[in-house]
């Protein structure tokens, strides 16, 4: 299928911007999102530590006891088994020698403010919270450490154990660096810092459990973004058989990365609870909660030397990158080995090298939020650039022209290797006709004027650029199946889970248009392990490569197992069969023709000997004696199973541009103009891919302009509400001009890359670029609120 292209059956669905279906359910206020089940259930509140550091001397618990309707509290002690040791660690590395993941419930020491101390079960979430305020716990504060630096000098440690408060050291390298930069004409060195932010979906976290005593099951809802690990943890940690735990993840409002982390202490204890009390419990987070004990990402000093020719070609780089992954590391270190793998971008680089160290400090840990790592590699990348440019005096877009990989140059390996060990190789792209694309659509060549222009009026603007790649698509695999009923409805299933990415409609879409369905016809479930019960998750813009083909595959078996079903009624040939609008008939021949819920019918003996339309139909194809189905040699059903695994990731690719004008006075930042050109291969969807872009770039203004964690120095987030966080609203966000480029990847049958973070990923990058050619000076960290250009211009004023 494609979008115009050889269709199936003439249904031209794949590649057609039709409107998010799930929208009006979600928009009308009919969604069912986790806090919408169990209105019954026990509710679960945790006592959580008020310290950074500390060592826990007692937990009294006995005022607690008091409050009515109170029905248990846990502590570590009360744990059995599997339940108390401490979370996995999901990604290990040989790098990570000290990894060191949280006990569910903390155990002697706290390692950051937010983290499970006790669990209270209570008739409702009011009296488990009254409950949980008065259980009193004894803390000897220790010493926290808070920020890079004072991690990197040790004076104190997080972890006893852990030396230098040193999770991991590791290295990527391609080439001689130190040679290329010493021959290098020209050597520019710089340090580039973001700070911390947050995925902030609408909905938090939440689990809510039910045992079923009879059959020995748990049945569980999580808003989550992976209900298999979820199901996979529960049935280790709880001994029960995988078979026993079913996970389904109901709508869910927003990820972003946070709910992939599987599992959570509290996904573990929530179904703990409700087998051993026998009743359903649930837990939904609060906006405090998710502050300060889910998860942050974006932290990280990034130390550059580059040497480059005059031209503005990069022949050595070398990073030292600074990584604060807070106070455990559940996730190994896959964010800075995004950062360093992934930080070169379209660029052919001579010689490169990264030097990542990776450090606990006192603060909530750290996990992929949209982009993970890729914000700050690009944001190092592109700001070398903008450097380069301004020593060399030559346009910031010509020095990118220069160390463009080239159209021809595919597959290009960087010569540098992936978490999973295997080589990095970008798989198709055209950069050059991107960054065309992009000054083309923002007007960079005539901007001069439109500079002049406005400071004729007395205002000041600047236009800046930033270009990146992402890895997408990851495996190792994921599943779908395709069914087609008796009434000729499909119905598609995945295992992965959807957050609003519009997967029921885009499904759909590769559904109908393999099969040859109108898509109205096509239902569409995810993340319910009921319905699929192998999957991976959805993250790393992965769903639409991984699913999409797995789909598409699955509905290829279908299709084909319905044309030979139907051949048989028709007595043609398979091969001379086509499927129109849910009918397969003879090409060119529209009489002869059998609808697929026949077809359907005739796959299921038993209903078939109920359906005398289906036997009427097929009459002729069987003797007039309408008794028995065409089925030689077919498994019954009209159903197919398959699925997609790559051989490695494919990468999609961007540039974005931006227009802004910084205020003389108030040093407020406005973004006139936002331009995307954007490369995910195919285009299943385009009006979904746009939203995608727009949803990512309003996130990395956030992180540009507005969000960071604001800790002191004893390891209190300061601002740990919406009223202290500051997330831009619909006023600061623009309008978003997008256009695409469809480079397909050679890698999967669909031609597809994945779309989801692409939208986040150089936004910090493309606005620094534009605040310092509007103010000419340097930005060389993330976020910029009016407060720090207000310094940036003091210090330039100094200078
Ligand atoms: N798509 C398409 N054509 C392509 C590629 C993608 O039509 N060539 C469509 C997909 O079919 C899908 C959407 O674009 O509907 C995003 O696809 P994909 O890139 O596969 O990303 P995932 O579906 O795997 O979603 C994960 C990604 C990530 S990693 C984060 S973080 C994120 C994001 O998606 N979190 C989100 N977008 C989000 N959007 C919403 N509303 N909520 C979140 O939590």
């Amino acid at each position: 299928p494609g979008r115009g292209g050889a269709l199936m059956g003439g249904t031209r669905v794949f590649g057609e911007p039709i409107p998010r279906r799930e929208d009006p359910r979600l928009l009308t206020g009919q969604g069912r999102y986790l806090d919408d089940l169990g209105r019954d259930a026990l509710a679960a509140a945790f006592v959580r530590s008020p310290h950074a550091h500390a060592r826990i001397l007692d937990i009294d618990v006995t005022d607690a006891l008091d409050v009515d309707g109170l029905v248990a509290i846990y502590t570590w002690e009360d744990l059995p088994g599997r339940v108390a040791e401490p979370l996995p660690l999901l990604i290990p590395h040989p790098s990570l020698t000290h990894g060191r993941t949280a006990y569910p419930l903390a155990r002697d020491v706290v390692r950051h403010v937010g983290e499970p101390v006790a669990m209270v079960v209570a008739r409702d979430r009011y009296l488990a919270e009254d409950a949980a305020s008065r259980i009193r716990v004894d803390y000897d504060p220790l010493p926290a450490v808070v920020g890079i630096e004072e991690a990197a000098r040790a004076e104190h440690l997080v972890h006893d154990d852990v030396p230098g408060n040193v999770g991991a050291v590791l290295e990527q390298r391609t080439g001689d660096v130190d040679a290329a930069i010493e021959a290098a004409p020209h050597v520019l060195e710089f340090r580039l810092d973001i700070e911390r932010s947050a995925s902030m979906p609408l909905e938090g976290r939440g689990v809510y459990a039910r045992w079923d005593a009879d059959d020995g099951s748990l049945r569980v809802y999580s808003s989550t973004q992976a209900s298999t690990s979820v199901r996979a943890a529960i049935a280790a940690k709880l001994g029960l058989p995988p078979g026993k735990v079913e996970v389904i993840a109901p709508d869910v409002g927003g990820g972003f990365g946070v709910k992939i982390v599987h599992p959570w202490p509290e996904e573990i204890l929530v179904p703990w609870a409700a087998r051993l009390l026998d009743r359903e419990v649930k837990w939904t987070e609060d906006r405090r909660e998710h502050f300060v004990a889910a998860a942050h990402e974006r932290g990280q000093v990034q130390h550059v030397r580059v040497g480059f020719d005059d031209e503005g070609r990069v022949l050595g780089l070398d990073v030292r990158i600074l990584h604060d992954h807070g106070a455990y590391t559940p996730y190994g270190v896959i964010i800075p080995i995004v950062t360093s793998t992934q930080l070169l971008g379209p660029y052919k680089i001579g010689a490169y090298r990264a030097e990542v160290v990776s450090l606990y400090t006192n603060t909530v840990i750290v996990t992929p939020y949209r982009g993970a790592g890729r914000p700050q590699g690009v944001f190092c990348m592109e700001r070398t650039m903008d450097r380069i440019a301004d020593h060399l005096g030559r346009d910031r877009a010509a020095v990118r022209e220069v160390n463009l990989i080239r159209p021809d140059e595919f597959p290009y390996d960087q010569g540098l290797t992936f978490q999973d060990g295997r080589p990095l190789i970008y798989d198709s792209g055209d950069y050059p006709a991107l960054l065309a694309r992009i000054k083309e659509l923002i007007g960079w060549d005539s901007f001069e004027e439109e500079r002049a222009r406005a400071a004729a009026e007395g205002r000041r603007i600047g236009i800046g650029l930033g270009c990146y790649v992402e890895g997408t698509g990851v495996g190792p695999y994921e599943g779908g199946h395709v069914e087609i009923d008796t009434s000729g409805r499909v119905h598609v299933a995945t295992g992965l889970t959807s957050q609003g990415q519009g997967h029921e409609t885009v499904f759909a879409q590769i559904a109908a248009a393999e099969l040859g369905v109108p898509v109205e016809d096509v239902r569409v479930t995810t993340g319910d392990t009921r319905r699929f019960g192998y999957a991976v998750g959805t993250f790393a813009s992965r769903a639409a490569v991984m699913s999409g083909n797995a789909i598409a595959l699955a509905a290829r078996k279908v299709r084909e197992k319905a044309l030979r079903i139907a051949a048989e009624a028709l007595e043609a040939d398979p091969r001379d069969l086509e499927i129109t609008d849910g009918v397969v008939h003879v090409k060119g021949d529209p009489s002869a023709a059998v609808p697929l819920r026949t077809v359907a019918v005739l796959s299921n003996p038993l209903r078939y000997a109920f359906d005398e339309e289906a036997q009427r139909a097929t009459q002729f194809a069987v003797g007039g004696d309408a008794t028995e189905p065409p089925l030689r040699g077919e498994e019954p059903g009209l159903e197919g199973r398959d699925y997609y695994s790559p051989v490695r990731s494919t990468f999609a690719a961007g540039m974005h541009a931006a227009i802004v004008e910084t205020d003389p006075d108030t040093a407020e930042v406005r973004i006139l103009r936002y331009a995307v050109v954007h490369d995910c291969g195919r285009l299943i969807n385009p009006r979904i891919v746009e939203g995608q872009i727009h949803g990512g770039v309003a996130q990395g203004i956030g992180g540009a302009l507005y969000e960071r964690m604001v800790y002191d120095e004893s390891g209190q987030l300061l601002n740990a509400s919406f009223m202290d966080f500051l997330m831009p609203y619909a006023t600061e966000i623009p309008r978003i001009e997008t256009a695409h480029l469809e480079t397909p990847s050679p890698l999967n049958p669909l031609g597809i890359k994945g779309a989801g973070e692409a939208g986040v990923i150089p936004v910090s990058a493309v606005i620094a670029s534009a605040v310092e050619d509007a103010e000419g000076i340097r930005v060389h960290s993330m976020p910029l609120s009016p407060d720090d250009l207000y310094r940036l211009r003091r210090r330039a004023e100094r200078d």
